[in-house]
């Protein structure tokens, strides 16, 4: 008994920091979601080192400049294209690692339902996509942006811009999108054995711990083809190095006076 008010000092304590810790979800939620939903905008996705950095500055400022992996997000309302002066836009440079994707799905969970959404440019580096697991990785953070856009309807447009096509080991954009197809028919397929790995489980114990929504489920054995998404996945390549990148300027030019 004598330990009894020790122990309600604890739970009381607990209690605060799990009430602190929501309300301070709640707040971070609240502030991307004012922050964020004011204006079109595009969002920057896409594996590490891709070269996302790279083309924000060259965007934003006209310019290229040395960068270093990001690990935040870089932002600006003040982007205008070169074909739209005057046209001001929200442009938003998320971090490649893993671990950071979070502020991607918050800004897409957030920008999509607000219809500020105008696209996502996933970058690739796609000298790297001639390595097999480079070229999976890539396809499973696709995999994972999809599955989350084609909740709503009408999807979001999505350019696939296949960066640093000057290196003479790049995979050319048409090739990209195919292989990145193959890629997700593999990540479909394996993701529908788990599943029904846990249908046939006599404990019925999860198999998948992953709940990410699934983004399609073709007919055994049919290859997965982005034309039966509801997103417009566009590929594209182009050099941030070169300054070569009229084509995914273009392309965000025409989501905007759509
Ligand atoms: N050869 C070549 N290198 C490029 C090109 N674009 C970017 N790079 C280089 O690729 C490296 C990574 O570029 P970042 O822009 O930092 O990559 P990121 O996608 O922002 O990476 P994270 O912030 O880690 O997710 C840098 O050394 C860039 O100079 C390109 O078109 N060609
Ligand atoms: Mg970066």
């Amino acid at each position: 008994m004598a330990g009894l008010p020790v122990e309600l000092g604890v739970q009381t304590l607990l209690l605060a920091a799990l009430v602190a810790a929501a309300v301070a979800m709640l707040v971070a939620k609240y502030l991307t979601a004012t922050k964020a939903s004011k204006g079109p905008t595009f969002l920057i996705a896409g594996p590490q080192g891709a070269g996302k950095t790279a083309l924000f500055t060259l965007l934003r400022y006209g310019r290229k400049a040395p960068t270093v992996t990001s690990v935040q997000t870089n932002s600006t309302a003040q982007l205008e294209l070169p074909g739209l002066p005057g046209t001001r836009l929200v442009l938003h440079d998320t971090a490649g690692h893993p671990k950071l994707r979070q502020r991607l799905y918050d800004l897409v969970d957030v920008l999509q339902p607000a219809e500020s959404l105008l696209g996502v440019v996933f970058v690739v580096d796609a000298s790297a996509m001639a390595r097999p697991e480079a070229a999976h990785a890539a396809a499973q953070y696709l995999y994972d942006i999809l599955a989350l856009t084609e909740r709503r309807r009408g999807g979001a447009s999505v350019l696939v811009a296949a960066n640093k096509a000057e290196l003479f080991t790049a995979v050319p954009a048409k090739r990209l999108r195919s292989l990145l197809e193959d890629e997700i028919t593999k990540i479909a397929r394996t993701k529908a054995r788990a599943v029904s790995g846990v249908e046939r489980s006599a404990l019925g114990a999860a198999a998948d711990d992953d709940d990410a929504p699934a983004l399609w489920a073709g007919a055994p054995g049919a290859p997965f083809r982005f034309e039966v998404l509801e997103s417009e996945v566009t590929a594209l390549s182009g050099s941030v190095e070169t300054g070569k990148i009229e084509p995914w300027v273009r392309w965000m030019e025409e989501r905007v006076v759509q």
